[in-house]
């Protein structure tokens, strides 16, 4: 069963009825009226060959343009004369007609050849056997310019690890590729998509995709079986009783046979085998237009979101390109309805905005010459005031970096600070911080807005928090934490969090379902993890002296959000986020060989010089 992040979405996404349109089966069948499936293989340059679907408009009276996604996810339903129940990237497309492309890349499912994570680009390539994504992209095209009865115009689109596909097309595209949507794409899995985040590695997610990944084909291609079966309801005391990394690929659970998971374990710095999963230093000289989709409550991919825009803004002069970035989770923007998310209620369906005014206008104009499309640079929706607001650049230029110091008696504020005076804590690996207060056997989707009171309340979370504001402040733009830490241990990570405090005052909404309790709520914004030995380098890790005091100095992702007159702004800095990420031992060595003895505990000072840079809006 398929269960986390994208593969629940995906599978849901296929099933749910599109907006506005007829009935699930009544739509399948006006499709199925409407489109003629073919199924083939296409022969890449090195003679490996791609399975690729085909549904191309029955009139084909005039020619259309090509609209492909590749996927690693299959391109089921299989069997010609099987329909998904809609085609492309939402419901609307399919009507205006274009030649859907659906491809099992490399090795998955019905593709002949060899999967690697996230595939090294090669962009200098001297032999026929030296393929990437972007030359199977370039030769699937190829062979579709001349095969159909398409108008020479490509677009290529997909959401997480299909938006890393959709990337990887862009350096050295093949011409015919005029628009691409790279949505929540993988960007760089090391530093802040999905497997690690600042070299910390994400344990819940890597467990779950990893057994799927590294699973057995079965049905002729059509099918994965997992590489072992566990259930729990409970992830925090799974992952607490399954303990060390070196157990979860003991006999239990992965027992060496995870050949991606095996790989991901033992490139536990930042590597040639990461730096060449980066795809960001290729996004250089991009010619296609380019819509780059991101979400503020993505827990896979905001971060790759976010760096594939800036790649290419400055990699590549007078590029065309875009950001969108909405309050979605992992693709939310995908589904038919989006009009709440956790405890924010939006009143609007947010997706008939983006379906209609920037992902459907985005193709028809660049693929059909129809319409008009005049999106600017950014368009972002602002949490907490809950508006989209549309920029010339990203972030916008009258965004000014603010520093907010710790301060003793646990303040945040302007004035500098002491350098002497610090909190303090004791961090524990054997009773590690929650990044969730729900008992729940998957990633709690909601964790990123979620009320932190619960990890408040904990002597190892030290909390900081600004007077009652006086006015709004709106940050736009990139979060960055400056630690000055020290460690009793050798290692240690830090995980700085930036919470809205609603005011005691703050009444429960009227009709209240979820039952929220509003008065005090601490609503996380942004977060992020940095695993302490790579503060000055991620290729280099290096041990803490024992209470020596050391910076610590990392990027949160970017935010835009309002923090109300009568709200506080608070800052959570804590050592552990389980099971989100694996426990650190705490003692300076390789991660995945530490055994249970090597686990301690540590304490850990935070100085009052430390700070939190905001963007605020002037
Ligand atoms: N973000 C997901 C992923 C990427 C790479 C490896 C494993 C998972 C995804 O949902 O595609």
């Amino acid at each position: 069963m398929k269960k986390t992040g994208l593969f629940t979405f995906w599978v849901i996404g296929f099933l749910l009825p599109a907006p506005g349109v007829a009935q699930d089966s009544t739509y399948r069948f006006l499709l199925k009226e409407n489109y003629t499936k073919k199924e083939l293989f296409i022969t890449m340059r090195d003679g490996v060959k791609l399975f690729t679907v085909i549904y191309a408009p029955k009139d084909s009276s005039i020619p259309y343009p090509i609209l492909m996604e590749r996927t690693p996810y299959s391109c089921a339903p299989y069997g010609a004369d099987k329909f998904p129940n809609q085609l492309g990237p939402n419901a609307l497309l399919q009507k205006d007609g274009y030649i859907f492309i659906y491809q099992d890349v490399r090795g998955r499912y019905k593709s002949e050849g060899n999967f690697q994570e996230v595939t090294p680009a090669v962009p200098v390539k001297q032999t026929k056997q030296q393929v990437d994504e972007s030359s199977d992209s370039f030769d699937t095209i190829e062979w579709l310019l001349k095969n159909t009865r398409n108008d020479g115009n490509v677009g290529i689109y997909g959401i997480s690890y299909p938006g890393f596909y959709a990337s990887a097309s862009l350096p050295a595209a093949h011409p015919a590729i005029k628009a691409v949507s790279p949505q929540a794409p993988v960007s760089d899995e090391f530093i802040g998509d999905d497997c690690n985040h600042n070299g910390a590695f994400f344990l819940l997610d890597n467990f779950g995709f990893y057994n799927y990944f590294d699973g057995k084909r079965s049905d002729n291609g059509e099918n994965y079986s997992s590489v072992f079966k566990y259930h729990t309801n409970d992830a925090y005391s799974f992952f607490l009783k399954m303990g060390t990394l070196k157990n979860s690929n003991g006999p239990a659970y992965f027992n060496g046979k995870g050949k991606i998971y095996g790989e991901v374990l033992q490139n536990d710095t930042y590597n040639n085998y990461w730096k060449s999963r980066n795809l960001r230093t290729h996004l250089k000289n991009i010619k296609p237009a380019v819509l780059v989709v991101g979400g503020w409550f993505d827990a896979e991919d905001m971060f790759g979101a976010l760096q594939t825009y800036q790649s290419i803004e400055q990699q590549t002069a007078g590029n065309n390109n875009r950001l969108v970035m909405g309050p979605w989770t992992h693709g939310g923007w995908a589904s038919g309805t989006w009009t709440r998310y956790a405890s924010y209620d939006f009143s609007s369906n947010l997706n008939d905005y983006y379906h209609q005014q920037v992902e459907t206008p985005f193709f028809n104009y660049y693929l059909k010459n129809k319409g008009s499309f005049d999106l600017p640079e950014a368009t972002v929706f602002e949490t907490g005031s809950n508006e989209w607001r549309k920029y010339n650049t990203w972030p916008p230029t009258n965004s000014m970096p603010v520093k907010f110091y710790f301060q003793p008696g646990g303040k945040l504020a302007l004035a500098t600070a002491s350098t002497k005076s610090f909190h303090e804590y004791l961090s524990d690996p054997a009773k590690p911080v929650p990044y969730t207060n729900i008992i729940s056997g998957g990633r709690n989707n909601e964790y990123l807005a979620e009320d932190q009171r619960f990890a408040a309340q904990r002597p190892d979370v030290l909390v900081f928090e600004t007077d009652t504001l006086t006015e709004d402040i709106v940050i736009t733009g990139q979060i960055m934490a400056n630690l000055f830490v020290s460690t009793s241990g050798t290692d240690a990570d830090f995980i700085v969090k930036l919470i809205d405090v609603l005011p005691e005052t703050e009444e429960n909404p009227n009709p209240n379902p979820r039952n929220l309790q509003v008065a005090g709520f601490q609503r996380l914004v942004r977060a992020e993890v940095f695993r302490g030995k790579f503060r000055n380098s991620f290729e280099t890790p290096a041990a803490f002296i024992p209470n020596k005091i050391e910076k610590v100095s990392f990027a949160l992702n970017d935010a835009a959000h309002l923090f109300k007159k009568g709200h506080r702004i608070m800052v959570q800095v804590q050592s552990s986020w389980f099971p989100l990420v694996d426990r650190n031992p705490q003692k300076f060595m390789r991660i995945p060989n530490a055994t249970e003895k090597d686990f301690q505990k540590a304490t850990i000072r935070v100085y009052h010089n430390s700070y939190i840079v905001l963007p605020i809006m002037k």
